[in-house]
């Protein structure tokens, strides 16, 4: 049987895998998957086969031949070289991971095998989550690959048109939330512990140990190298925290010598993590009212903020706004130049390396790696605002020559 802990950040409390907890029951501090490093050799990652996120089982929290992953191919995302993009901006070396090309068109796939997996193994009656609305997507498919009750709570009238519809189709309990997503958490949060509903919002440390394949993927693909610096879009601030996480465990294996330097970028609007950042806080002020067009990230309470923290400031990375203004000119930018279409959220990870190279806080000749989260058909409503309509033409020739060249 794989040996591992559930452990408190905080106090180091320590609870089994049979215990069904999401925050430390003595202290309320953020759990975090243990294993036992010297148990596990170097090779058994580097030489590990099959593709996406359960070749690195190794690394994960379940049996090697017991468990039977409820999977739809996630991870294995492309790494782009992205020359045209980086040029542009005035860098060297620029890579970008499409996590947008994962099954349900996010990253989220990499955390709900996992979650949804470890939800089967403790034979749950039923999963939820709050979610802007990525999550609820991923959950809604991984739930109905393992024929299990889905329930999701949406904040009312902010969630992108491509996400409510893959929960709505994949055959989740949708909800609108007369909130926001803060609030849709707090509600979900007390309902799973009532209702006995299996929680799958980035609280839960499962999630997180697969989505920590990221790093594994990126630091492969680079011929087990790791990038100076990894740049990526902060909401519920999950995802930052499990890609050090996987950089870290590289570290410990003595598969790398270094941690590339995080960077969280937030929208202008919701951005408490970089505020306790430049403050030089411990923890973050919650913001009551988030806004930006960016929705996957309209959050004023993140619940990893700590584990994220923790992951810039020892990283040596940094934490940066920008405006949705800012977001949208990167989104056109890749789009345009390299021909990867990302929405809003993930359009900010390019937004923030653009701002903080005018800044200099990053150096030209860094070799840098950026994280799209989620694809562009996940929200066409904002593309439909942003670029030119069509142009209604007869069918005629003469007519569509005309307006082609411009007469
Ligand atoms: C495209 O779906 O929180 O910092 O409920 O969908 O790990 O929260 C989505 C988050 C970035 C932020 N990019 O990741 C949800 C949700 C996209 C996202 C994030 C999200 P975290």
């Amino acid at each position: 049987m794989r040996e591992y802990e559930v452990k408190c950040i905080r106090c180091g409390a320590r609870f089994s895998r049979e215990d069904v907890v999401y925050t430390c029951r003595k202290c309320d501090g953020l759990l975090d998957i243990k294993y036992d490093y010297s148990e596990i050799g170097a090779e058994q990652v580097v030489k590990a086969e099959g593709e996406g996120v359960w070749k690195y089982r190794v690394l994960l929290p379940f049996d090697e031949q017991e468990t039977k992953p409820i999977t739809i191919n996630e991870g294995n995302t492309p790494l782009y070289r992205c020359d045209r993009l980086a040029k542009s901006i005035g860098i060297d070396d620029l890579w970008v991971k499409h996590e947008g090309l994962n099954p349900s068109g996010s990253f989220k796939d990499r955390g709900m095998t996992v979650g949804v997996t470890k939800a089967v193994e403790l034979g749950v009656k039923g999963v939820a989550c709050a979610s802007t609305g990525n999550t609820s997507a991923s959950l809604a498919i991984f739930a109905a690959k393992a024929g299990i009750p889905c329930y999701v709570l949406l904040p009312k009238g902010k969630v992108a048109l491509g996400k409510v519809a893959q929960a709505m189709m994949h055959g989740a309990k949708v909800f609108s939330l007369k909130g926001n997503f803060d609030d849709a958490l707090r509600v979900v949060r007390v309902l799973c512990e009532e209702e006995k509903l299996y929680l799958l919002n980035s609280v839960n440390p499962y999630r997180l140990e697969g989505q920590k394949t990221i790093a594994f993927e990126v630091t492969e693909k680079l011929d087990w190298e790791v990038p100076d610096r990894v740049i990526l879009p902060v909401g519920n601030a999950g995802n930052i925290s499990a890609i050090f996480k996987g950089f870290s465990e590289l570290k410990t294996l003595d598969i790398t010598d270094d941690i590339p330097k995080m960077t969280g970028i937030q929208a202008e609007g919701a951005k408490p993590i970089v505020n306790a950042f430049k403050e030089g806080k411990a923890e973050i002020i919650p913001e009551d009212k988030p806004e930006t067009i960016a929705s996957a990230i309209r959050i004023g309470n993140p619940v990893n903020a700590a584990k994220a923290l923790h992951a810039i400031r020892s990283s040596g990375g940094v934490a940066e706004s920008v405006t949705d203004d800012e977001i949208t000119e990167a989104q056109f930018m890749l789009a345009r130049l390299e021909g990867i279409g990302v929405e809003p959220a993930s359009a900010a990870s390019i937004a923030g390396l653009k701002k903080l190279v005018e800044m200099g806080k990053i150096e030209r000749d860094e070799r840098i790696v950026c994280i799209t989260t989620g694809h562009l058909l996940k929200d066409p409503e904002r593309v439909i605002k942003i670029c030119e309509p069509p142009k209604e033409v007869d069918a005629d020739v003469d007519v569509v020559r005309a307006m082609v060249k411009g007469v």
